[in-house]
């Protein structure tokens, strides 16, 4: 069977640099497995239109993938398909998983979508390709409007999908349960990118642009619940791939695809310690720790232990991210992160005492703020002192508890998903003593009091990579620093071009 997996447009409004989408990666890992011919369409790199692409690969299946500022593009670009080829259109991804708010359905109620694939998708993906070569094999009508009868009664079994007979009536099925043993999973098939077109995992890495760089993931899922994270892909449930198993896609990530630098994309990596350690130990054995890498996500800092960082600095870890979120102790306890402010500091001390980089992830405007609680996750900031400070504007996304919160007691400021992205310097909410100005006032200060500091002026422009972008580097400072106008560049194209949902 031909594939086709689709990630649609969704440039942030910031230069964001691109990288390959790990999810799709997996699913079309599964379907070259299967033996189908997998082609993958990223609307972010590729010149073509995805009209033309369908058109001349005619796949028998496509998947699109979305988050949610990304979800009202995927509706764009599978009606825009379904304009010029019939052809089953299954959705996945974070924003059609929230099945708690029906967003499921809201997309498998488009008429040009078919099918909603709910979490990890590896499973359902390969029986819904089952299923459909069975169908194409064995019946005279082909069409999707076949496939979808109601009366055919396929896809009744298949956990984890949400669908729509074509008679329009939709079903949800039960989830599927979580992928117990990952190592059953093939590696991420990049193959199937453009990889020359793909830059770096901003802002967690910065070698200068057209440095090889490759993301991977060792665990999925995480144990926690913290009230703003949206979860609905991973479930609670943490589940490890064995240090062998990573140390083997890490060989050929270096050996044989040229990796020159390595995001680690898990939620949580150090669940467990011990796995840690025997992946330190098998990348020095194999001398695969001249490779720089980095935890992009942020590890939890309760198990960060010093011995452990200066384990994992000698396994070649440059960078560790960690969620500090706030720097104030009563909203610290709000948020479910179960952690608290000294044992934070004491794993900054322990990156910073065995030379390991440090990013810290800070959240200005959660819900209970007011200007003293964002001072203090400023101050808290600085305190910290990490390379890199991220700051964003609390965004509560469907299915999380901050949007439950801001429903019930606040305004959401939001009326389009594409408004979903927190680097846009705009408050999305408000609440209680919290007014969009002042949460934005805050933003802002945040980033001129921790970045306009001698210290991390002086280490900015040390780096390769500010004199290597500078024109862009600048323009990030000057959209952060100051206040900007609302529209996305997204929007703007869209508004041009006349296309609108
Ligand atoms: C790496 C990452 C990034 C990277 C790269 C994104 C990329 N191209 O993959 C960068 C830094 C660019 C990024 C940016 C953003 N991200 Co991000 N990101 C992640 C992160 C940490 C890992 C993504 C990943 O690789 N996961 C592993 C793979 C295996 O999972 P997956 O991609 O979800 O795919 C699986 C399923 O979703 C499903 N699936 C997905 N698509 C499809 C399609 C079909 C047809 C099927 C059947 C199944 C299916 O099957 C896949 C395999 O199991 C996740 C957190 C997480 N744990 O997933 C957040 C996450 C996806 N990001 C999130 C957000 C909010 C953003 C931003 C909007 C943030 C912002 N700046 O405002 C932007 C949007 C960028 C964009 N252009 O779309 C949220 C999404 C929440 C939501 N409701 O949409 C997440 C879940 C983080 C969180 N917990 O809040 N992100
Ligand atoms: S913020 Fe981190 S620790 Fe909290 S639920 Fe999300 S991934 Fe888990």
């Amino acid at each position: 069977m031909r594939v086709a997996l689709i990630n649609p447009r969704f440039r942030l409004p910031i230069d964001t640099r691109t990288t390959a989408h790990l999810g799709l990666a997996y699913l079309g890992a599964v379907s070259q497995k299967r033996g189908d011919t997998v082609r993958i369409f990223d609307a972010d790199v590729e010149e073509q239109s995805v009209e033309d692409f369908i058109q001349e690969f005619k796949p028998h299946l496509i998947g699109i993938t979305a988050n949610t500022p990304q979800v009202k593009q995927a509706w764009r670009t599978a009606k825009a398909i379904k304009g010029v080829h019939d052809v089953p259109i299954v959705l996945g991804g974070p924003h059609p998983s929230v099945a708690s708010e029906g967003l499921d359905y809201e997309s498998v109620e488009r008429p040009y979508v078919d099918m909603v694939v709910r979490g990890e998708g590896e499973g359902p993906w390969l029986e819904i390709s089952d299923k459909l070569e069975d169908f194409l094999r064995s019946s005279e009508d082909i069409s999707t409007a076949a496939l979808m009868a109601p009366d055919k009664h396929l896809w009744d079994d298949v956990l984890g999908l949400t669908y729509k007979t074509s008679d329009g009536q939709v079903y949800r099925n039960m989830d599927a349960k979580p992928i117990n043993d990952l190592d059953s999973l093939p590696w991420p098939a990049y193959n199937l990118f453009r990889m020359d077109k793909y830059t770096n995992l901003q802002p967690a890495t910065d070698h200068v642009d057209g440095a090889r760089s490759f993301s991977i993931m060792t665990s999925r899922g995480c144990p926690y619940r913290c009230t703003f994270c949206s979860q609905s892909i991973m479930p609670i449930k943490w589940r490890a791939r064995t240090a062998e198993n990573v140390i083997e896609e890490w060989r050929h990530l270096v050996r044989d695809l040229g990796a020159e630098e390595i995001g680690v994309l898990d939620d949580s990596a150090n669940i467990r310690k011990d796995r840690l350690y025997t992946l330190s130990d098998m990348l020095i054995a194999d001398k695969l720790n001249h490779v720089p890498w980095i935890f992009v996500n942020g590890i939890r800092a309760n198990l960060a232990e010093k011995p452990l960082m200066a384990k994992l600095k000698e396994a070649g870890l440059l960078r560790t991210a960690f969620g500090v979120e706030t720097g104030n102790v009563e909203i610290l306890k709000t948020i479910d992160k179960n952690i608290d402010h000294d044992t934070i500091r004491q794993a900054f001390k322990n990156c910073k005492e065995v030379g390991l980089q440090t990013i810290g992830f800070f959240i200005i405007g959660l819900p209970g703020e007011n200007r003293q609680t964002m001072q203090d996750t400023i101050d808290f900031a600085v305190e910290l002192d990490p390379l890199i400070a991220n700051f964003s504007m609390m965004t509560p996304y469907p299915g999380t508890k901050v949007y439950e919160i801001v429903k019930r007691e606040g305004k959401l400021l939001m009326t389009d998903w594409e408004d979903y992205v927190f680097f846009e310097q705009k408050a999305r909410y408000e609440m209680g003593d919290m007014t969009a100005e002042l949460v934005e006032e805050m933003y802002r200060k945040a980033y001129r009091q921790f970045y306009l500091r001698p210290g991390p002026v002086m280490r900015r422009v040390q780096t390769k990579d500010f004199w290597f972008n500078l024109p862009r580097n600048l323009r990030i400072a000057r959209r952060t620093f100051f206040k900007k106008e609302e529209k996305t560049q997204l929007r703007r194209t869209i508004e041009a071009e006349g296309l609108s949902i």
